[in-house]
């Protein structure tokens, strides 16, 4: 059994990471892809889709009574995303450090959102809250041929084990 606080030997849990369409039209997708890649996590699974307003209303469904629900969907079906998954140790957690807090303003310099983004209604990029939601969110955006499996050669010299 894996968590998002347990240590896993084949460092496999794998966590949902979206970038808005804000990051896409700022042309932000290399930059930020990069910070994942340059930690040491493996890109999973990855495609740039136009979400329908069903698998917008779906994927934020938590959301769907709070006053910025219908701003939230109209902006995330406005133009291309890029789905994403993400595998590595702690994948969930340590992708949430990295992207800061909801609020840009709130968000540290050095986080994804600290370095490139002010409004929250524009924080250019999602990632999946627990371990559980990582499952939901893989489900909703990727079938499972979508996404590889594989341990790159360079795995001693990311993990000790
Ligand atoms: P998270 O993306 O940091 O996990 P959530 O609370 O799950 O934050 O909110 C989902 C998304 O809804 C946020 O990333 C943001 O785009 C949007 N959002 C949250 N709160 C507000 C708000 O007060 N005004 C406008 N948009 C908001």
């Amino acid at each position: 059994p894996t968590s998002s606080t347990t240590l896993n030997a084949d460092s496999k849990e794998r966590t949902y990471i979206m970038l808005k369409p804000d990051a896409v039209n700022r042309r932000l997708i290399g930059e930020i892809l990069s910070r994942f890649e340059k930690r040491g996590y493996n890109v999973v699974g990855l495609k740039v889709l136009t979400p329908s307003r069903e698998l917008a209303e779906a994927h934020y469904a938590e959301h769907k009574e709070r006053p910025f629900f219908k701003g939230l969907v109209d902006f995330l079906t406005s133009g291309p995303v890029v789905a994403i998954v993400i595998e590595g140790d702690n994948a969930v957690a340590t992708a949430r450090t990295m992207i800061g807090v909801t609020k840009p303003q709130a968000s540290a310099p050095g986080t994804i959102r600290g370095d490139l983004s002010i409004d929250v209604g524009r924080n250019i990029i999602h990632g999946s809250d627990s371990v559980e939601s990582a499952r939901r969110e893989i489900g909703l955006w990727f079938r499972p041929v979508e996404i590889v499996d594989f341990k790159p050669v360079d795995h001693a010299w990311v993990y000790e084990k």
